[in-house]
């Protein structure tokens, strides 16, 4: 069958948009559609062609690359698409939704694979975007010339279709868990009169700890052991305590804290007072099977 586009991209959201541009940038043959096709203009002006309809550009390009504000959007867009065709989806979802969107799109005939993007739309098309890819290898490699316009360090997972989605909501969940508590962070820094420059510079420095802390995670929950060196999980509830005492003294609503106070105190509850942090995650968890989604 001979195909009129090399990449068709649907949805010109902030992150569809570039993708579009990286696909242009890279000299594809690109089609686009977005339910407002306004927002095609710019990238029409650039030599993308504009697809009377989605599955009209899914028919047309070797592969269709779907960023739409969620899945429900996905499964309306393409409602009437059938395939041949490879579709993409590179929109947030959770790993059910990934899996229940691969039964969905086999159904109508489509190869597909599942993505999550880790980076900002400026990053689009430069070293700095990290793209994850899950489903069959051989629709990846098929692909990989396109696919990798948008990021050259895009990174195969494995065949397990809803890896990708899966490593993006845990990342997803440091990334607003962070976010969520440096601005409460500043809240109480506000309330107290604090220099935000002093207190910026000091929170920054904080954050260099991520990496060593995140390496001693993953390795005490691999080995379940939780040495209680250099903290305890006792330590870390009473330190929540502490700043929920700071933040109600100040009339500061405690927004996270409390949430955080009773993961914390559930493992004291449970005898882990004494572990390290990481027991906290295990006391937490839930377990699907014994095999780790995205191990390659
Ligand atoms: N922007 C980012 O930095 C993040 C990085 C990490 C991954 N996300 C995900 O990418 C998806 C798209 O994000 P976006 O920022 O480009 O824009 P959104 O506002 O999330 O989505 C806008 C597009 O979705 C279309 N749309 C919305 N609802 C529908 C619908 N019912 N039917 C068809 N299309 C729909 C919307 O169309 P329009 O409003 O322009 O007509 C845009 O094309 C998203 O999953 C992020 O979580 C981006």
């Amino acid at each position: 069958m001979s195909l009129d586009f090399d990449v068709a991209v649907l949805g010109l959201g902030p992150m569809g948009r570039a993708l579009a541009g990286a696909a242009l940038d890279a000299g594809h043959a690109t089609v686009v559609w977005n339910r407002t096709p306004e927002k095609a203009r710019p990238l029409l002006n650039r030599g993308a062609a504009l697809a009377t309809s989605a599955p009209d550009a899914l028919r047309r390009a070797a592969v269709t690359v779907c960023c739409l504000l969620d899945y429900a959007a996905v499964h309306r867009t393409l409602d009437d698409a059938e395939g041949p065709a490879v579709l993409v989806n590179l929109g947030s979802a959770h790993a059910g939704a990934a899996r229940a969107t691969a039964e969905w799109a086999a159904a109508k005939g489509l190869d597909y694979l599942d993505g999550a993007i880790l980076a900002p739309a400026p990053a689009i098309g430069t070293p700095a975007a990290t793209i994850l890819y899950s489903g069959p290898e051989a629709i990846f490699q098929a692909h990989s010339t396109v696919l990798r316009c948008f990021g050259p360090q895009s990174v195969y997972l494995g065949p397990d279709v809803s890896a990708a989605a899966g490593f993006e909501m845990a990342l997803l969940d440091v990334f607003t868990t962070a976010t969520g508590g440096l601005l409460h962070a500043f809240a109480l820094a506000l309330s107290q009169g604090l220099d935000l420059q002093l207190f910026a510079r000091l929170a920054g420095g904080l954050s260099g700890l991520l990496p060593e802390m995140a390496q001693r995670y993953a390795r005490d929950l691999t080995a379940d052991v939780y040495p209680g060196e250099p903290s305890t999980v006792a330590s870390a509830a009473t330190a929540i305590a502490h700043v929920t005492a700071a933040a109600r003294d100040l009339g500061v609503d405690p927004g996270p804290l409390p949430a955080l106070q009773a993961l914390f105190d559930r493992a004291v509850a449970g005898g882990h007072g004494a572990e390290g942090y990481a027991r906290v995650a295990r006391a937490v968890a839930r377990f699907r099977d014994s095999t780790p989604t995205g191990s390659p």
